[in-house]
């Protein structure tokens, strides 16, 4: 694995860099496991059914996924289509081009709100980057569709390294700022994962969510007050390629038609394999970016992880702290939320660091398809 490291390692010549805000979307139509459950089992009754030669199709449990995953519900931004047996995917009304996008919409929604807790206006921002597993269109960027929506000034592009592309995309507004390109960088994550996952496979079909994030960072001139800050103070980005979580969709589909709506258009992984070949391989790099800043774990008070797994996220604490961590050490989301793909360690930063106290460290960092592996260093102002 290439790990690359970045920030202290030029911290006498580098901007310091500070996540001054954060903010969430969250749909409203909410997908419990037992509402899931109904709806996939009626479909494979309807299945089985119409093809009584086939090998037959087995039902799914909440016991199983509770379980399995953690998850307890979802939020998705349509549900109707999802619990229907004879579409099992959502219903997202065509929008003209006149009309914002889905992404747009719920990225300005939360962009907003993390501008807001900076006490940050819009036309002070001077970089948005759009940075999540799937994008809605092939172009124009959404970034720059936000960007105008917001009125931001600068420059704005889209980025996807899956369910590390909020990571990968701070390490980027990092990179910004430092070089003094921009003062003010919005890394927002629109996860539409309900279009993406292929709801009517049992060894999928619970595991993602809906939801959008956003992060400001900006320079210390930048910043308007410093109370809720926290300094990024390095990161470390590393990638080594695996098939075992993979989505063949793409542009170039309708070019070989005999693969066209194929299971491989939609999310498929090999979960077992996941989970042990990524276990160790986060739990090596936060230990590692641990010993390069000179630290050691007890002096992390938070780890805010990729939201995946329960006992995935568990076994990875356990690793980091050497022994069992408790749940406010590596809170947990994704019992409420699913797996949000670049979204869920964000939500989990969201959510559970006001109670950090001034010079406290802890590590924003994500896991997933590539595979990639995002590590952000934090330190409370
Ligand atoms: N109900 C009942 N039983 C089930 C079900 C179900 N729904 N599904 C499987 N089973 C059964 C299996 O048939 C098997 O039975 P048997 O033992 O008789 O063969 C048994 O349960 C155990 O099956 P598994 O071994 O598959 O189950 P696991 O315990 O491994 O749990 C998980 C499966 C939950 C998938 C688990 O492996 C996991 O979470 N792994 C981690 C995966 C992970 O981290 N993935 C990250 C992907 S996310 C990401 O990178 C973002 C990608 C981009 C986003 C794209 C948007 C869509």
């Amino acid at each position: 694995m290439n790990a690359q490291k970045s920030g202290r390692a030029n911290t006498a010549s580098v901007i310091k860099t500070f996540i001054t805000g954060t903010g969430l979307y969250v749909p409203s139509h909410v997908i419990t496991n037992a509402e899931l459950v109904e709806a996939f089992n009626r479909y494979v009754e309807m299945t089985n059914a119409k093809q009584p030669d086939q090998t037959p199709l087995q039902t799914s449990s909440e016991a199983f996924i509770e379980k399995a995953s953690g998850i307890k519900q979802r939020y998705v931004l349509e549900k109707r289509g999802i619990l229907d047996p004879n579409v099992m995917h959502p219903l997202f009304e065509e929008r003209p081009d006149t009309a914002q996008s889905m992404q747009c919409e719920i990225a300005v929604s939360a962009a907003q709100e993390a501008l807001d807790q900076a006490g940050v206006h819009a036309d002070q921002v001077d970089a948005v980057i759009v940075a999540c597993s799937n994008l809605q269109r092939a172009y124009p960027a959404v970034a720059v569709e936000v960007q105008a929506a917001l009125g931001a000034g600068g420059y704005a592009y889209d980025m996807n390294v899956a369910c590390s592309s909020a990571t990968f995309g701070m390490q980027a507004a990092c990179n910004a700022i430092q070089t003094g390109q921009a003062q003010s960088v919005l890394v927002i994550s629109p996860e539409i994962t309900s279009a993406h996952l292929e709801w009517r496979d049992r060894d999928c079909h619970f595991i993602f969510g809906d939801v959008c994030t956003a992060v400001l960072l900006q320079s210390e001139a930048a910043m308007v007050r410093d109370a809720e800050a926290f300094e990024v103070v390095s990161s470390k980005l590393a990638t080594k390629f695996s098939n075992n979580i993979r989505n063949n969709f793409g542009f170039m589909n309708r070019c070989s038609p005999e693969g066209v709506g194929a299971r491989d258009k939609t999310f498929y992984q090999q979960g077992r394999k996941v989970f042990k070949e990524v276990v160790p391989m986060v739990s090596e790099l936060l230990q590692t970016h641990i010993a390069d800043e000179d630290l050691s774990a007890e002096h992390v008070a938070r780890l805010w992880l990729h939201q995946a797994n329960l006992s995935m996220n568990q076994l990875i604490a356990q690793r980091v702290f050497g022994r069992e961590a408790h749940v406010d050490e590596a809170p947990v989301i994704l019992d409420e939320f699913a797996n949000t793909s670049s979204a869920g360690s964000v939500i989990a930063f969201h959510r559970h660091r006001a109670d950090l106290t001034t010079g406290a460290y802890g590590f924003i960092c994500s896991f997933g398809a590539g595979y990639s592996i995002g590590s952000l260093l934090l330190r409370k102002c």
